[in-house]
């Protein structure tokens, strides 16, 4: 009985950085900065120590042409201590280090293999009993299905697929190197080591075919545990597929209901139930955590007049001793203890204010309106701006429609407030 074992990472992204990351609101700087680098240092250790091989990358494995050369001796050094313990690797390139982006030549080290970037190649590991086709990407914008063209199985052999691609499309992921689970399926192979996409996802079962996700979440829409997929072979049939966490900063979104609350000590109550819910999960990695704020609440008026306030008051209660915790951002999202639908009726300014709304968000023309009004103030933006996670997307109707939810539910405390006073 032969047991063989091999790690399918992608995604890793070095050196990514959070733009904007210093305008955050005691942002723990320097540790989310040294996050991918230290996951890839997890990795490391973690093939070492699991003696596992053969390990994969999927593409992606730099975020961009590097800095400084001092980015690629980090790198050098760690693949060294898997060749050093006679582990090889193999990677292949997407689009973020594309062949074309990268000025700077990796000095790989032996056991390092870096699939061709102009055709489809092989590497074949008669002694563990695998072999591995891909192709990486030369340039960023792959939209040909290279898959198709990769080698044939090799008979007798494990054979693993490694590509970078969105598959038919994926959200939030540019639709690189297109393929389907059909396609992939025809070509008779018995594992598909994919990349690209940051979210984990079993694809297909028969055979693997594998999204393993990022290592490390980058910013707050890449939540959750992040790691690599552990294969196990035994006379060359699959017996097991497990996943194993290597991220040291962990993303999370922070939802709490403060519909229940009527003063200060009762929302921080219901905050720290939540936050400290999502810190048992982190498992004592740093918890970086975007928190919004829910429910239709008694304290809505004033959370809208004092946000900033609230907002330190929060952040002030809730960050711990050890500095574990770190609140990213928090939303907004309290609504107004009232009957809306009923004062929408009221002939008074606060009804006509209501109904005028309404009728903005269920009228394609004005709606149509609005967007160009807000796509003139986008365009003089500064670019950064843009750049941000949660920039507002105005291709998308949902956020519209919860910009103007936003904005009736922050003005309805002040016309009511104003109606009382006259
Ligand atoms: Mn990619």
């Amino acid at each position: 009985m032969s047991l063989v074992r091999f790690v399918h990472a992608a995604d890793i992204h070095l050196d990514s950085p959070l733009k904007g990351l210093e305008k955050y609101e005691s942002a723990p700087v320097d540790r989310i900065r040294e996050a991918t680098r230290v996951a890839f240092k997890n990795l490391i250790i973690f093939c070492l120590e699991e003696k596992v091989d053969l390990l994969l990358i999927s593409g992606d494995l730099f975020d961009g042409d590097l800095k400084d050369f001092k980015a690629g001796l980090f790198l050098t050094d760690q693949l060294k201590r898997l060749s050093n313990a006679q582990i090889p690797t193999v990677i292949i390139r997407g689009n973020h280090d594309a062949e074309a982006k990268m000025t700077k030549k990796i000095h790989w080290p032996t056991l390092v293999h870096e699939l061709n970037v102009k055709k489809p190649a092989s590497i074949k590991f008669e002694n563990l009993g695998i072999a591995v086709h891909g192709q990486g990407y030369a340039e960023r914008d792959i939209y040909d299905d290279i898959s198709q063209a990769y080698p044939e199985p090799v008979a007798g052999l494990f054979n693993i697929g490694m590509l970078h691609t969105a598959l038919q499309g994926r959200d939030g992921h540019a639709a690189y190197a297109p393929t389907s689970v059909d396609k992939l399926r025809s070509k008779g192979y018995d594992y598909w080591a994919l990349g690209h996409v940051h979210k984990r996802e079993v694809v297909d079962t028969n055979p693997p075919i594998i999204f393993p996700g990022n290592i490390q979440g980058r910013h707050a829409k890449e939540i959750g545990p992040k790691g690599v997929t552990l294969v196990t072979i035994e006379d060359g049939q699959i017996e097991s597929i497990t996943e194993h966490f290597l991220d040291v900063v962990r993303w999370d979104h922070c939802h709490v209901d403060l519909a229940d609350a009527s003063n200060e000590s009762e929302v921080y109550n219901a905050i720290r139930k939540v936050i400290n819910e999502s810190e048992e999960r982190a498992e004592g990695r740093l918890l970086a955590c975007r928190l919004t704020l829910l429910g239709a609440t008694e304290l809505h008026a004033d959370i809208v007049s004092r946000q900033e306030e609230w907002a330190y008051g929060i952040r002030a209660e809730m960050t711990d001793s050890d500095g574990d915790i770190w609140i990213e951002k928090i939303r907004f999202k309290t609504q107004a203890k009232v009957d809306i639908e009923q004062l929408r009726t009221q002939d008074n300014p606060l009804g006509g204010v209501l109904r005028k709304l309404e009728q903005l968000k269920a009228s394609n023309e004005d709606r149509a309106d609005l967007l160009n009004c807000l796509t003139t103030i986008n365009g003089k933006l500064p670019p950064q701006y843009k750049q941000w996670t949660d920039a507002l997307n105005l291709n998308d109707p949902a956020q519209l429609d919860e910009l103007l939810d936003g904005i009736t539910q922050s003005i309805i405390p002040k016309l009511l407030q104003d109606a009382g006073e006259s």
